[in-house]
């Protein structure tokens, strides 16, 4: 439940022209040890379960979209204080999240270990992409990683990022087939720390080539109400009846499909509780992150 203690986190002025320039913003200490134990116990019950059904050997990665319904420590992270605030600060409050995914990156092979691949690079959003007639592309929702894990180091299965190309709609690749394009960085970051992303940021997943720390990271994919989900969100009815009515907007219930358009006050209590104690952000309009 949003209370007024909220607002000591909302998105600063350096925080939006870095978010705005650079597409991503780093959100240090977002968890504090209590909760990411927390979480990490979640996400290790989720793996092993997952594991156990697919018959994934050790080596194998666990890529698990939908999660978010699948214990009160993920819905927890939905309006989480040190980070929700920046995320109706950058998007407005017509949002809920269309998408969530988790990893579990395990060392790969010691075979493995070695071999040079290209990275994956990517926007998100898949037919987007293709079927927007405007350029550059336009934001329409960014991505919250929670990295639970040390990844203070290259080669852990870092995230990797190229800072500032949310506005390219095409990327140049090296033509060796293998070396990253300039200006490629992997994130490297502790536990707990929040790292926020444009959709549009080229970015891209990475081997785990250490030798045994195992890279744990959650994915929060928010957009705008019109946006159809990605995932099937599988959100269980006692957890929708237990939650809030801000969370029940971030889950996705709205009071009829037009309530995604031309919402009602029913549709975005988040809306009104802006309207109460921060009016600035309860604005009609998103004048920030235009291109
Ligand atoms: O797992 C990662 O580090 C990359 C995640 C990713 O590519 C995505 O969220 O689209």
């Amino acid at each position: 439940m949003l209370d007024p203690s909220y607002l000591q986190f909302c998105l600063t002025e350096d925080e939006r022209r870095h978010f705005d320039e650079r597409g991503f913003l780093v959100v240090e200490d977002a968890l504090d040890a209590e909760n990411l134990g927390r979480l990490v116990a979640a996400v290790d019950r989720l793996d092993s379960a997952h594991r156990a059904e697919k018959g994934a050997g050790q080596h194998d990665q666990t890529f698990f979209a939908d999660f978010v319904g699948r214990d009160p420590a993920f819905i927890d992270l939905l309006d989480w204080r040190k980070t929700f605030p920046k995320v109706w600060g950058l998007l407005g409050w017509n949002i809920y999240l269309y998408h969530s995914h988790l990893g579990v990156n395990p060392p790969v092979a010691p075979e493995q270990r070695g071999e040079q691949k290209a990275l994956g690079w990517h926007q998100d959003s898949g037919r987007v992409n293709v079927e927007m007639e405007e350029h550059p592309r336009p934001r329409l929702s960014l991505k919250i990683g929670y990295f639970l894990t040390d990844l203070t180091t290259p080669g852990r299965g870092n995230f990797w990022i190229i800072p500032g190309s949310h506005r390219q709609d095409t990327l140049e690749k090296p033509t060796d087939g293998v070396s990253n394009p300039p200006g490629a960085m992997p994130v490297c970051v502790r536990p707990g720390t929040a790292v926020f992303f444009d959709r549009r940021l080229w970015h891209s997943a990475s081997p785990n080539t250490s030798e045994e720390t195992t890279r744990k990271v959650l994915f929060f994919g928010y957009g705008y109400r019109w946006i159809r989900p990605k995932d099937d969100m599988t959100i269980p009815e006692a957890m929708m009846e237990r939650a809030d009515p801000i969370r029940r907007q971030l889950l996705g219930w709205a009071t009829g499909a037009n309530g995604r358009y031309s919402p009602t006050d029913a549709d975005v209590p988040l809306r009104g509780w802006l309207k109460e104690h921060r009016p600035e952000d309860a604005r009609n309009v998103v004048v920030a992150g235009r291109d």
